[in-house]
């Protein structure tokens, strides 16, 4: 039976945290808004799902934070920034987002069925070194029942090759696969998040999900940040070229092509009602 994240209520310090993502590949539960805040990006997710269409939302949504005002102040949240600082450092270049959505089909059978194969991220991203950190970040609550992503602790020390899935459904670009053992799917944990919550992964994390067998949608927004030493040497699986932007600290290394911001960067949450 798989395990779930602590809630991580009595939150350790920056350094256990750092220590512990190191261990796992992973760090959940990290509380980054309110009700108030975490309610307000639903609100403007719901606008954006109405305009763009659910097919289109369950994987099509990329790079939103170059339009979307609401997504950039989410890749750029001074608390998201600080979670990421504390595992990559001072220097943090905001590489790309994308929203991953999963409707509700209790049955697991339709179209939504939908699920997230056994993956490391970095596999077929082209970086060098093979090195990024995702921030996930829950627009819903997402648990078990409506499929919230799964990670294998400890996996994340070397990557591994991956297949194709077998399973029709899998939400990733190229439908990829990386086959694991009986007694490493034992160890898996659901990352259970609050809406207004994040976890952390290590790019080379083993992780996935299940389909949402729920009643209710779960979107995620997934933010990817490298430090600047990391370069770009191929195409990524999606061939869209990676549009990095600094978002703290300085790049003293130059490998990207800076990308200016798209929108001023807010110092601290965005205040009550405004745009
Ligand atoms: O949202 C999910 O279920 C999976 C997310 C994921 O695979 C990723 O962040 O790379």
């Amino acid at each position: 039976m798989s395990k779930s994240s602590p809630a991580l209520e009595n939150a350790p310090g920056a350094e256990e945290q750092a220590a512990r993502f190191r261990r796992d590949g992973y760090l959940a539960g990290i509380r980054v808004q309110g009700a108030a805040e975490s309610d307000r990006v639903r609100l403007r997710f719901d606008q954006l799902e109405a305009a763009e269409g659910r097919e289109r939302c369950q994987i099509g949504l990329v790079d939103r934070h170059f339009d979307q005002r609401f997504a950039w102040d989410i890749a750029t949240h001074p608390a998201i920034l600080g979670a990421i600082e504390g595992v990559i450092g001072p220097d943090i270049l905001l590489l790309a987002t994308h929203f991953f959505c999963k409707y509700p089909d209790a049955a697991g059978t339709g179209p939504a069925g939908r699920f997230v194969a056994w993956h490391q991220d970095v596999t077929y991203w082209g970086l060098e070194p093979p090195f990024a950190v995702t921030a996930w970040y829950a627009v819903d609550d997402a648990d078990v029942e409506n499929g919230c992503m799964r990670v294998i602790p400890g996996t994340h020390r070397a990557l591994r090759p991956h297949g194709k899935a077998e399973r029709p459904g899998n939400l990733l670009s190229i439908n990829q696969e990386v086959p694991v053992l009986p007694e490493e799917e034992a160890r898996a944990v659901d990352v259970c998040l609050r809406a207004g919550e994040i976890s952390l992964h290590h790019g080379m994390l083993i992780h996935g999900s299940n389909p949402n067998r729920s009643g209710r949608r779960r979107c995620g927004m997934t933010i990817r940040y490298i430090p600047p030493h990391v370069r770009v040497i191929a195409e990524n699986s999606m061939r869209r070229p990676w549009a990095a932007v600094l978002v703290r600290g300085s790049d003293r290394f130059g490998h990207h092509s800076p990308r200016p911001a798209p929108f001023p960067q807010r110092r601290s949450p965005e205040p009550s009602g405004a745009e």
